[in-house]
């Protein structure tokens, strides 16, 4: 199966076959009738599967199965009974007529390499024998597992049963990592999502290049709203006037990269003029006395020469949180890779945070409930001889998960250690959009011995793979069941609201095929999913029945285990019992146990920071091609202050390419659109664009890629998050292909 050159294969018409079933579900319950009793609605649980909010929903569909529409469950706290408009458009990827459809396997044709259809008994007979080729020669821990989204979970289990447990996703090292390693470090415990944050109870929201109103998680907008009606001050840190900045008391336009200096100033004001919670920081913290004398120096007038605020705006805004304290609430941020010092930034929120009296505290972060449910029964896994963890421990030490770019540099050829990936089972995330450096990405691909890509749509990395199984949407499919720690925990339920189109099939159902061809058929010892559901939910005295009907269970817990209580011995999951604003760990493995200013690298003359962000109605690439959120962005825009866009001779509403500071010019035009919201050093777009698969009919050549731009990567050295912020670009004004680029 490997290919000397793993040539990008479009997925062409040749995949439309396929029937379209119309659906007898058994897991509706009757919604609706009309008089006769001749047309039925019916409505099945679900959670939304647009982004990884997971809002627990209905999908409606009619008697032929033939869905209708999904709306959000008033039972549960994540959407409050209202989706937004990506869960809305949800049914989108139901309908699009661009998804997969069939299996393909690659081959060789006349010296070209092409997709051929295949049924689902050859193609994981192919990826079995392969697998079983894999294991024979390298062992079990060669293949990996690429995972984002409710499908993970079921290959996960594949995955331990074959005897790896190398699996990753980019929602650590490319999103979230910096801030959970940031927090444990700090208060023993990681954040995880969603993030136990009071916003509701805040009396002063802080918001760090947080794009919270572009990025929508839904409860956490809502929460949100409810403060702007209330008046509450909103301090918005942000070169750019975001959404959230234009709803903000207090606007700062900080110099892009210099966070670190006004979070250490800020706590340079809250120490020497007394308006941190002595009381709090007596009795939790340690390292107070070394934070007091490293930050002397750290004052509003030394930052204000760094970020570019004034030392007033930086002093007056320190006074505003400290007034609201312990209700003030500094949001960690959630896509936090930005320049390779991140986990030390989010560190300084953590220390202000501690400063305040903010954790385990209303209006600040509360202490979240969790629920467990239990596992279906199967042998125990077979013990690997490696793990990720065997890779991490030796290059970044804090990291609490598999860094996903480390699982590229072990099946690069470059790799020179004894541990090597040879396959890789890529499931619901696009990875040529996802992990920056995409000419690294596409060298590991080239050097694997199998690539296996389960998904919905031809999305990039379809067509690099050997073998592309198409998953069912989460409309089409049963799931585990989601599982949300909050202040009262919920579980959620999502059932098949209609039979899968085409030839398209659930994970869980191709795991298990796929398990049996591999000889773990004790792993998998159930012949539908739903019975696995319905063991977990009995196992937990859970009526499967009754959450049919509800979509939802909430355990309701007494409010006061949220927060700490005054006077309580709370011990931090620290080595030393207490919040470590001197972290002692960080010290012991080389790193700055309080956190550094560290300049960054600025644009040349007539080059710009590529900034990136996102939009309310799309996540990441996949919904790009969504008939109905398509509809309402077809493609991002490059914001570009006017007088950047005058000194260029750029016109509001042209089409121009960029070229980054390593020569990568961008395969496709983007539209201009000229703001004042936008600083004077850096552009902005939204990520998700400029795709190049043909396939994706309403996406294909839609903007600008920023991945394919960003080929310059600040590694965080304490958990191998990958920075992304610091690639530059220039304009070019006309079409470069016909000076040979394309
Ligand atoms: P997407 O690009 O949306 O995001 O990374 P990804 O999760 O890889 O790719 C998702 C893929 O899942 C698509 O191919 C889609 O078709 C497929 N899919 C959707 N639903 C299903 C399903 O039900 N089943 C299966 N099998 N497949 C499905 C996100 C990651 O990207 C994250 S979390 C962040 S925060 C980073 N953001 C980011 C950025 O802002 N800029 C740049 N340049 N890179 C980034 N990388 C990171
Ligand atoms: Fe779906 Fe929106 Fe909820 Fe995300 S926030 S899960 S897209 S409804």
């Amino acid at each position: 199966m490997k290919t000397n050159r793993r040539d990008f294969l479009r997925i062409t018409s040749l995949s439309a076959a396929g029937l379209v079933l119309a659906g007898t579900a058994a897991h509706r319950v009757l919604a609706s009738e009309d008089y006769r009793g001749r047309m039925k609605r019916h409505k099945t649980a679900t959670y939304c599967e647009v982004c990884f909010w997971k809002c627990a929903g209905w999908v409606y569909t009619d008697d032929q199965g033939e869905v209708w529409k999904v709306t959000g469950n008033e039972l549960d706290p994540m959407c409050r009974g209202r989706l937004c408009p990506r869960g809305t458009g949800g049914v989108g990827m139901y309908h699009d007529p661009d998804r997969l459809k069939t299996p393909l396997i690659r081959k060789t044709e006349n010296g070209k390499q092409v997709f051929r259809e295949a049924s689902w008994e050859e193609a994981l007979s192919v990826i079995a024998a392969k697998m079983k080729v894999i294991r024979d020669e390298s062992g079990p821990e060669s293949i990996a597992l690429f995972n984002h989204g409710s499908g993970g979970k079921h290959f996960t289990t594949l995955l331990n049963a074959f005897g790896s447990e190398n699996a990753t996703a980019p929602s650590y090292a490319q999103c979230r990592g910096p801030r959970e390693v940031g927090f444990e470090l700090t208060f023993g415990k990681a954040l995880d999502s969603p993030e136990p944050i009071d916003i509701e109870n805040a009396r002063c929201l802080v918001l760090i290049g947080s794009h919270i109103g572009e990025n929508m998680h839904n409860s956490h907008i809502q929460e949100m709203s409810t403060l702007i009606d209330k008046k509450a001050v909103i301090i918005t840190v942000d070169p750019r006037l975001s959404t959230a900045a234009a709803h903000s008391t207090h606007w700062l336009p900080i110099k892009p990269a210099t966070d670190i200096a006004l979070l250490l100033a800020w706590m340079n004001v809250f120490i020497t003029e007394g308006l941190y919670n002595r009381k709090y920081v007596e009795k939790y913290c340690t390292g107070f006395t070394e934070l007091t004398g490293y930050i002397q120096d750290k004052t509003p007038e030394w930052a204000s020469a760094i970020t570019g605020l004034s030392a007033e705006q930086i002093r007056s805004t320190a006074f505003v949180m400290s007034s609201c304290a312990p209700a003030t609430l500094i949001h960690p941020g959630r896509h936090v890779t930005w320049y390779g010092d991140d986990t030390q930034r989010t560190r300084c929120i953590a220390i202000l945070t501690a400063l305040m009296g903010a954790y385990g505290t209303k209006g600040g972060y509360y202490i979240p409930q969790n629920l467990g449910l239990p596992t279906f029964p199967h042998p125990p896994f077979p013990k690997p001889s490696w793990t990720w963890k065997d890779l991490i421990t030796e290059r970044f030490t804090f990291a609490g998960s598999s860094v996903s770019n480390t699982f590229v540099d072990i099946s690069h050829p470059d790799n020179r250690s004894d541990k090597k990936i040879r396959g890789w089972l890529v499931v619901g995330t696009n990875l040529i959009q996802t992990i920056p450096d995409q000419k690294r990405t596409l060298e590991a691909i080239d050097n694997l011995d199998l690539l296996v890509v389960v998904d919905t749509m031809p999305s990039e990395i379809t067509g690099y793979a050997d073998v592309v199984l198409p998953e069912c949407t989460y409309i089409e499919r049963s799931d585990h069941p989601r599982i949300t720690p909050g202040k009262n925990p919920t579980i959620a339920l999502r059932m098949a609201a209609t039979e899968p189109k085409y030839l398209t099939k659930p994970a869980s159902w191709i795991v298990r095929k796929l398990g049996i061809k591999l000889g773990l058929q004790d792993f998998f010892q159930y012949e539908e999913f739903e019975e696995v559901v319905k063991y977990q939910l009995e196992n937990a005295r859970i009526s499967y029945y009754d959450l049919m009907r509800k979509g939802v269970h909430t355990v309701e817990m007494p409010e006061e285990n949220c927060y700490i209580k005054e006077d309580q011995d709370y011990i931090f999951g620290t080595p030393s019992g207490k919040i470590e604003l001197y972290s002692a760990q960080l010290k012991e493995s080389g790193f700055d146990p309080l956190p550094v200013y560290t300049p960054h690298p600025e644009p040349e003359v007539g080059f710009y920071r590529l900034s990136y962000g996102r939009a309310p109605m799309h996540t990441f690439s996949r919904t790009s091609n969504n008939p109905n959120l398509a509809a309402l962005m077809s493609s991002n825009d490059l914001w570009i202050n006017p007088v950047i866009a005058e000194n260029h001779g750029i016109a509001d509403g042209q089409e121009i390419w960029l070229r980054n500071q390593d020569g990568i010019v961008s395969d496709f035009p983007i539209r201009v659109r000229l703001t004042e919201r936008m600083n004077k050093d850096s552009v902005y777009m939204v990520h998700g664009f400029g795709l190049t698969d043909k396939r994706l009919s309403k996406a294909y050549g839609k903007g600008i890629s920023d991945t394919q731009l960003i080929t310059r990567v600040m590694t965080d050295p304490i958990m191998g998050g990958t920075g992304m912020r610091g690639n530059f670009v220039t304009f070019i004004l006309t079409n470069p292909a016909r000076e040979g680029k394309q």
